[in-house]
C-alpha cells in the first residue's frame, strides 16, 4: 500500500497553469490511495447534482486515476469544506469532514487539513459560523452562479491576512503532536501553512504539506517511511524523509 498527499493548490479557473500542472501529476502518481488534504479548489460549494466547470480539468484527472484502480479520498479545507453530494455519489471521491487516517501497513497516518490544529478563538468561530447549517442555507438560496463569485471574494478576504507563519507553525505541530498522543498513529500530516517542513518528534513525524505556487508539492507513504517532495527548478526533487521507527 503507497499513498500520496497533496493540499493547498488553491485552484482557480481552467487558464490557472496549476491545474494543468496537477492534472499531469496525477496521470503519473504510481499508488494505491491519493489523499487530497483541503484547499485543492479555491473556491468550493458542492450544490447537489453539480461539480463547478472551472475545475473540469483537474476532476477529469481523478476520474481517470480511479479509472486505473486508485482511491481518491478530499479531506475538508477551509476553502472546499462543503464538499457536496456530486464528488462523493458522481465522481466516486471519498469525502472527510474533519481528518482521516491513512493505514500503510501496520503504520497510521493522521491527516488534516489543518487549520483547526493550533487555531484562535476568533478563526474558530468563524470556522463554525461558515459550517453552520445557517450559512450552508444561505447558499442554497444564493445559488451556484451568484455563490462562485461570493465564494471568491470571500476567497481574496482571507488571504489578505498572512499572520505568523512561525507562530502557526509551531501551534499546529504542538496540536498535531496531541493528536498523535490521543489516537496513538505513527505520524500527522497537515496543510493550510503553505510552508513544507517535516518534523521529528518524540511521538514521531509532523509533515506540514507547502502548496503549489512553485511546483508541485506532497507525501508520499508506504511501508518504509514517508518522504516529502518540493518543488526544484529541475523539477520535484525530495526535500526530506522519515523511516519507520520502532
Ligand atoms: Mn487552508
Amino acid at each position: 500500500m503507497r499513498a500520496a498527499i497533496t493540499s493547498d493548490l488553491h485552484l482557480g479557473g481552467l487558464d490557472d497553469p496549476v491545474q494543468a500542472r496537477f492534472a499531469d501529476w496525477v496521470d503519473g502518481l504510481d499508488v494505491d490511495e491519493l489523499v487530497l488534504l483541503g484547499d485543492v479548489f479555491d473556491a468550493w460549494w458542492g450544490y447537489a447534482g453539480v461539480v463547478q466547470a472551472r475545475y473540469l480539468t483537474a476532476l477529469a484527472a481523478l476520474v481517470r486515476f480511479r479509472r486505473r484502480g486508485g482511491r481518491v479520498v478530499h479531506v475538508a479545507g477551509n476553502h472546499d469544506f462543503h464538499q457536496g453530494r456530486a464528488l462523493s455519489e458522481v465522481l466516486g471521491v471519498r469525502t472527510v469532514a474533519d481528518r482521516h487516517l491513512v493505514a500503510v501497513g501496520r503504520r497510521r497516518l493522521l491527516c488534516a487539513h489543518g487549520d483547526g490544529w493550533g487555531a484562535n478563538a476568533r478563526y474558530r468561530l468563524a470556522r463554525a459560523v461558515l459550517r453552520s447549517r445557517a450559512f450552508a442555507g444561505a447558499m442554497v438560496l444564493l445559488g451556484p452562479g451568484r455563490a462562485e463569485r461570493f465564494l471568491d471574494a470571500l476567497s481574496r478576504r482571507s488571504r489578505g491576512e498572512p499572520g505568523d507563519v512561525e507562530a502557526l507553525r509551531t501551534a499546529q505541530v504542538a496540536a498535531a503532536r496531541a493528536a498523535l498522543r490521543r489516537t496513538g498513529a505513527d505520524a500527522a500530516v497537515a496543510g493550510h501553512l503553505h510552508a513544507a517542513r517535516l518534523h521529528r518528534v518524540p511521538e514521531g513525524a509532523v509533515v506540514q504539506l507547502g502548496d503549489w505556487s512553485a511546483g508541485p508539492s506532497w507525501v508520499e507513504a508506504d511501508e518504509t517511511g514517508i518522504a516529502l517532495w518540493g518543488p526544484s527548478p529541475a523539477g520535484p526533487r525530495r526535500v526530506d524523509a522519515w523511516t519507520w521507527r520502532d
